[in-house]
């Protein structure tokens, strides 16, 4: 580096002291933390974009967000040039810059990072970072640090693109980078015509049964509702009632949201009884996961249509239309083409998905909890569908399916001859089932989100293939019957306080959640010794018993997940395992959540 920009970082950086005692981590999405300890961090990550940017000769996003966590903390990720998540590669580095305790520290990191990845400042290329945030009010000033952090890096550009969901963010810098038109406008206008083309379709008979069939859903107080209303008028025709967008008086994320609605299993704050059976949708805090909900007559109790679901309706669809396609290939003497469809779950994944999946005939794998992961993985299929239980997911389209896909669309269209034979379907475009075929899937990998998991593509997809099969929520959440499950949550201390008094006045050795080490797609803690033999023990007194714990990458906590024959069953492993972790971890915690 020249001096000029050395000593650009290391007045700029003098600015950004980063907060006593506190050490973050990258963890499963960027950085998150309270929004009061992060103006450092973010300054930095504006650095490491703009190398990252340097490095790739491409487009960055850099997105300030929490996602579901409470509206008083924040985050900030990176968006690599192919809209995906920034390379686990880059993470160590991430990490030390964020951590670096002071500006000579951290122009050392740099220089040596810059040796290492041959990263060359000869101005060859534009240095561009597209920043997003969501609607947290901590946002605004923390965006300004990300500027300045970018702006220390000579010759780099920020682009502030305001106000967006996370996927929002994630599909433009894809778009740029492919050369693509990449608005906003452009996200809404591609969104909904591939909706529509979907729709179009569709045999008549199903679209009279569903097309005035309303869904209402939650925005969860953040972006999400906010750029829901200007999708469903672009959509023209869509049903939708958003209900809980910013601009009313409820807080982000609290008491309402697709985190909120699938980890307690209650109806979000703005619905009731006038809901009842009716189709329901929550977001979260920045519209990357989507659950669906039907509420019950009896209190606030609902049946979460969670993420696994929404990807068994996505599997049976993309499924139904390579089946039209197989006989095809299958005639074929040579060459016949067999896309292979995988797809991707955590260990959260209700077992009852799994087995449903997997008796369809798919290829099911496991990761670890993160996009991340599940992306990665299902970049491996020609389809990769992913899903999180949560509500995260997406499905991946290879460059080799869309070719063949482009290729068959030419070759049945030149062979149809319905139209000269009179042949009239029911729906607006004439062709045969194959045709039709190959352009739901093309319509559908343009309609979902390639970059990463997003809701508003999400609900779309989900919207358009129930008109398609005619089905009511009803019928779809009726695939399978999940097993019971209960989700828990232990507190750790953050680092500011460890060590202090806590549990009701008596000292207490406290450990943080990296205590935990996990293994095998986080279903076996490796760390502390003993623990998991512990979890076997209690796990094998259950019908149906399956049990894991997980430091968060998100939250200051360890998470528990059991499934067992009965609810009772379920909160009964939970709460036991919950014990274990206070005995090994040495910490009486506060149990939420049950
Ligand atoms: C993020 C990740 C998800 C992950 C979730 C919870 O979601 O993108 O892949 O499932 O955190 O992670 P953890 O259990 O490690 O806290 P979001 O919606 O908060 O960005």
């Amino acid at each position: 580096m020249k001096e000029e920009q050395r000593t650009l970082i290391l007045q700029s950086s003098s600015d950004f002291p980063p907060p006593k005692g506190v050490k973050l981590s990258y963890g499963t999405a960027g950085f998150r933390a309270d929004a009061s300890l992060l103006q450092s961090t973010v300054y930095r990550v504006g650095i490491l974009a703009a190398l990252r940017s340097l490095k790739t000769q491409s487009v960055i996003g850099l997105m300030i967000t929490a996602s579901h966590n409470k509206v008083s903390d924040n985050g900030v990720k990176i968006a690599d040039p192919n809209g995906g998540m920034m390379s686990q590669s880059w993470e160590p580095f991430a990490d030390a810059l964020a951590n670096a305790p002071d500006p000579s520290q951290l122009l050392a990191l740099i220089d040596d990072f810059v040796t290492k990845e041959c990263i060359s400042f000869d101005g060859g290329h534009p240095v561009e970072i597209l920043l997003g945030r969501d609607t947290r009010p901590s946002g605004k000033s923390l965006l300004e640090a990300a500027k300045m952090g970018i702006s220390s890096i000579i010759g780099a550009v920020a682009h502030d693109m305001g106000v967006l969901t996370t996927p929002q963010l994630h599909w433009m810098v894809r778009a740029r980078n492919l050369g693509a038109k990449s608005t906003e406008y452009d996200y809404f206008l591609q969104l909904s015509q591939s909706y529509r083309s979907l729709v179009d379709l569709v045999p008549d008979k199903n679209k009279v049964i569903k097309l005035n069939d309303r869904l209402v859903v939650d925005g969860a107080n953040g972006v999400g509702g906010d750029k829901l209303l200007v999708l469903r008028d672009f959509c023209n025709g869509l049903a939708v009632e958003v209900r809980n967008t910013s601009r009313g008086q409820g807080v982000l994320n609290k008491g309402v949201g697709a985190d909120f609605v699938q980890k307690e299993k209650v109806a979000p704050s703005g619905f009731g009884i006038s809901d009842v059976g009716l189709r329901c949708a929550s977001l979260d805090g920045d519209a990357d996961r989507i659950v669906y909900f039907i509420v019950r007559p009896d209190s606030n109790k609902i049946d979460l249509v969670d993420g696994d679901k929404i990807l068994s309706l996505f599997a049976l669809f993309i499924q139904e239309q390579l089946n039209f396609l197989k006989d095809d290939e299958q005639g074929k003497t040579c060459n016949p083409y067999c896309p292979r469809l995988g797809v991707v779950q955590t260990a959260y994944a209700n077992g009852a998905s799994t087995a449903f999946l997997k008796n369809l005939g798919l290829e099911v794998v496991f990761t670890s909890t993160g996009v991340k992961y599940l992306h990665e993985k299902a970049t491996e299929y020609d389809i990769g569908i992913y899903f999180e239980a949560n509500g995260h997911g997406t499905i991946l389209f290879s460059d080799g399916i869309l070719s063949w896909l482009e290729a068959k669309k030419k070759e049945l269209a030149s062979t149809w001859k319905g139209d000269e034979l009179g042949f009239h379907f029911h729906c607006l475009f004439p062709g045969s089932e194959k045709q039709k075929a190959v352009l739901r899937l093309l319509a559908v990998s343009k309609l979902i989100n390639q970059a990463v998991g997003d809701a508003l593509s999400g609900l779309l997809l989900v919207e358009a293939i129930l008109v398609h099969s005619g089905g009511s929520i009803h019928k779809w959440n009726e695939l399978y019957h999940d097993l019971p499950s209960r989700q828990l949550k232990k507190r750790t201390l953050d680092a500011r306080s460890r060590q202090t008094t806590v549990g009701g006045g008596s000292n207490v050795k406290v450990v943080d959640r990296t205590a935990v080490v996990t293994a095998n797609a986080e279903t076996v803690v490796v760390q502390p010794a003993g623990i998991q033999e512990a979890i076997n023990v209690e796990t094998a007194k259950y019908r149906q018993g399956r049990c894991f714990i997980r430091p968060s990458g998100t939250e200051d906590v360890i998470r528990i997940y059991a499934e067992a024959a009965t609810q009772e069953e379920a909160d009964s492993l939970a709460n036991s395992v919950a014990k274990i972790v206070d005995q090994f971890l040495g910490y009486v915690a506060r149990t939420i959540g049950t």
